[in-house]
């Protein structure tokens, strides 16, 4: 277990790549001629979204690396592994800043959403460009000569793609201002999900990692094995499981627990909590949810949550948790420990274990 004091150096190492990083872009800002006025708005709106985060989806990909290897990194393999943690970073930049446009969200990370910030507003529409753009600037810079610099392009089309596709079904099934609570199902909750969160979040951070390792896209024979759909495979499963904790925190949790005031209930969200109690509500529990739920008022919620007691969300999301855990190691189990095409690197199953023990049980 790595002290709270290692965790702290292994952050501040991280993000000394990402000054690194922002000042590579803003070089080429001003390599292009860009105004002055417009390399200050940059840098503002780098550091006001992407490096405020818990960096784990970032920190998992310098992680994942190393335990590839199976030894520690020197400096040209941590940068690169950095580089693409930041990669990840900014690709959850882009998507944070849209989407706080298209939820109409207030607040994120603790700070005014960046379209509310004075002098912003719409620019933020372009501002997410940038930052996407962006990753395929810094992928370029340090990856080009490498034989699978175009696997890192298409990862990154790909996950961007599969995620808007969730964010399409998550908008069109839980609009802010239109109740409707028959579009709700687990297994739609389960589609938005996957699209929406697992995969750039789980999958993204370890298949870069694979590609920088030397496991090749390709099947070298038909019967060898499919590296990243093994890796899928596990990891959807892992991000289902972490976002339905984060459902449920958001109803079960206390603000001191999850350093939030949870709003699903008031904010129509299809979240796992609404879509257990609607399978199992009687009729007159279903009317009460249909009056109640999405409602922007206190006593509402309140009613909404009297009905997930009385059928049990709590108890059923316990269940829920042990065989999720149960399911996901023994697919972890039965990957197997194969070594790339070079011999250096071990496709091992801690990876995927380090990511079920940090999530395990959490409260917050
Ligand atoms: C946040 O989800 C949005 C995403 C993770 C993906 C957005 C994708 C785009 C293509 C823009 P949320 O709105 O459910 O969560 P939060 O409560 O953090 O806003
Ligand atoms: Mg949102
Ligand atoms: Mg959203
Ligand atoms: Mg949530």
């Amino acid at each position: 277990m790595a002290s709270a004091k290692d965790k702290a150096a292994a952050r501040k190492r991280f993000e000394d790549v990402y000054t690194a990083v922002r000042d590579q872009l803003l070089s080429q800002f001003e390599e292009h001629g860009m105004p002055g006025e417009a390399i200050e708005y940059y840098r503002r709106s780098m550091d006001y979204n992407v490096p405020g985060g818990k960096l784990n989806r970032g920190l998992s990909v310098v992680d994942s690396v190393a335990i590839f290897k199976g030894r520690e990194l020197n400096e040209e393999e941590y940068t690169k592994a950095a580089v693409l943690g930041w990669a990840v970073e900014f690709l959850q930049a882009y998507f944070l800043v849209s989407d706080d446009m298209m939820d109409s969200s207030i607040t994120r990370r603790g700070q005014p959403c960046w379209y509310r910030v004075e002098g912003v507003g719409l620019i933020a529409i372009n501002d997410s460009l940038l930052l996407e753009g962006a990753i395929y600037q810094m992928v370029r810079k340090h990856f080009k000569g490498e034989a699978y610099y175009v696997d890192l392009l298409d990862l990154f089309h790909e996950v961007s793609y599969k995620t808007e596709m969730g964010q399409l079904v998550d908008l069109i099934t839980a609009p802010e201002d239109k109740v409707d609570l028959s579009k709700f199902s687990l297994e739609r909750h389960k589609l938005i999900v996957i699209y929406k969160t697992a995969i750039y979040s789980f999958y993204l951070p370890v298949a870069l990692a694979m590609l920088v390792c030397g496991f090749p896209v390709e099947k070298a024979s038909p019967t060898a094995p499919d590296y990243y759909k093994l890796a899928l495979d596990v990891l959807v499963p892992l991000g289902e499981y972490f976002q339905i904790q984060d459902d449920y925190l958001d109803y079960a949790g206390t603000p001191e627990q999850i350093g939030k005031i949870g709003t699903d209930i008031l904010d129509n969200k299809c979240s796992w909590c609404i879509n257990t109690a609607l399978a199992l509500a009687t009729p007159e529990q279903r009317a009460v949810l249909d009056a109640n739920y999405g409602r922007k008022d206190a006593d509402a919620e309140r009613k909404v949550k009297e009905i997930f007691k009385a059928v049990d969300v709590d108890g059923h999301y316990q269940e829920y948790e042990e065989s999720a855990y149960q399911r996901i190691n023994a697919l972890i189990e039965k990957v197997p420990e194969v070594q790339n095409a070079a011999g250096d690197a071990v496709l091992r199953r801690d990876v995927f274990r380090k990511f079920v023990e940090k999530i395990y049980k959490r409260t917050k």
